[in-house]
């Protein structure tokens, strides 16, 4: 059998779909909000790469510096046969990991919504890790998972913190579906960012360099493209908050004077209010026992907790 194989498990149009229906009700209701997920066409992909070298963008190099140090002992401790790594994305720091399972690891399932970042990146693993088997997964994994079998013991990676973009009921209900598909002996391994002082969080949100307001203004761009929004990306600042009560950072969109976006194509014509502002994505940072308790509400107990040296990110491994 080939090494690699990959498995749609969404529909070819159902991208298409779930924008529309996201932006109708997204762009209908008060406050106006869109889904993170809608920044990373190619464009928005690149420009995320770009804040993770940012210098105020820590997350990235924080999680970084724990896998390094952790990986022997996350491949002594879960004695994974097989890595399933969800929001795959470009699978650059996974090859610390998978570096540390092999001989032992059998299989790397990757899980993105991304074709490209999925084959782009099994090309360039499969040449450099002969023997490894690697079986790419289409798929939506906030809306149930479903995975090719392969042999246990099964670690689960879902790393970058990128769980703080669900709210707190989707995250019940996305931990509830991991624990669903693991077996006795299989591990959770998470990242989460932290929380830390208002003035570093705002920053790595809100960079000198304008990165991350290109990276969130770019959401216009993809509505413009695919739906034939009419709408300017100049019309709007990008806004970063910590919302100090719910622990999250804001992303928002700010709209500098009254404007309509227009959709004809969803019979949409959504009016802005000069100042009203578009929630683009909620980044939530995390305490040591928030997490616990989480993890435990899905089932799943925290058997580890790593940090890196400034104690910003943490990396937690559990077990069903
Ligand atoms: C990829 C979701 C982890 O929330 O920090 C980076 C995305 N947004 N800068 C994050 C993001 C603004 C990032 N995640």
């Amino acid at each position: 059998m080939s090494p690699f194989q990959l498995t749609r498990t969404l529909p070819e149009d159902a991208t298409e779909a779930d924008l529309r229906a996201d932006v109708l009700k997204g762009l209908s209701s008060t406050p106006k909000e869109l889904p993170p997920k809608w920044f990373y066409d190619a464009r928005g992909s690149e420009l995320f790469e770009e804040i993770t070298r940012l210098p105020e963008y820590y997350p990235t190099r924080a999680e970084r510096e724990i896998l390094i140090e952790r990986a022997p002992r996350i491949a002594a401790e879960t004695g994974a046969r097989t890595l399933v790594e969800l929001g795959s994305g470009s699978s650059e720091k996974t090859r610390f990991l998978i570096d540390a399972l092999l001989p032992d690891l059998d299989t790397y399932v990757p899980v993105d919504v991304s074709e490209s970042a999925l084959t782009g990146a099994a090309e360039s693993l499969l040449a450099e890790r002969p023997g490894l088997r690697i079986h790419a997964l289409i798929a939506d994994f906030t809306r149930g998972l479903v995975l090719p079998p392969s042999p246990g013991p099964r670690l689960v990676a879902f790393l970058g913190g990128t769980i703080g973009n669900l709210l707190p009921a989707e995250r019940r209900a996305f931990l509830g579906a991991v624990r669903a598909v693991m077996a006795p002996g299989d591990s959770l391994l998470l990242g989460t960012d932290l929380v830390k002082d208002e003035a570093t969080l705002v920053a790595a949100y809100d960079d000198a360099a304008g990165v991350t307001a290109e990276f969130n203004k770019n959401v216009l761009a993809v509505i413009a493209r695919e739906l034939g929004a009419d709408v300017d990306p100049a019309d709007f600042d990008h806004v970063a908050v910590w919302d100090r009560e719910h622990e999250w950072i804001e992303m928002r969109l700010r709209a500098r004077h009254a404007l309509t976006v227009k959709i004809p194509e969803l019979d949409l014509a959504a009016q802005f209010a000069a100042g009203e502002e578009l929630r683009t994505e909620v980044s939530a940072k995390f305490r040591q026992e928030g997490v616990r308790a989480e993890l435990a509400a899905a089932g799943l107990e925290l058997s580890q907790w790593w940090t890196d040296r400034k104690g910003r990110f943490a990396l937690s491994l559990a077990e069903a």
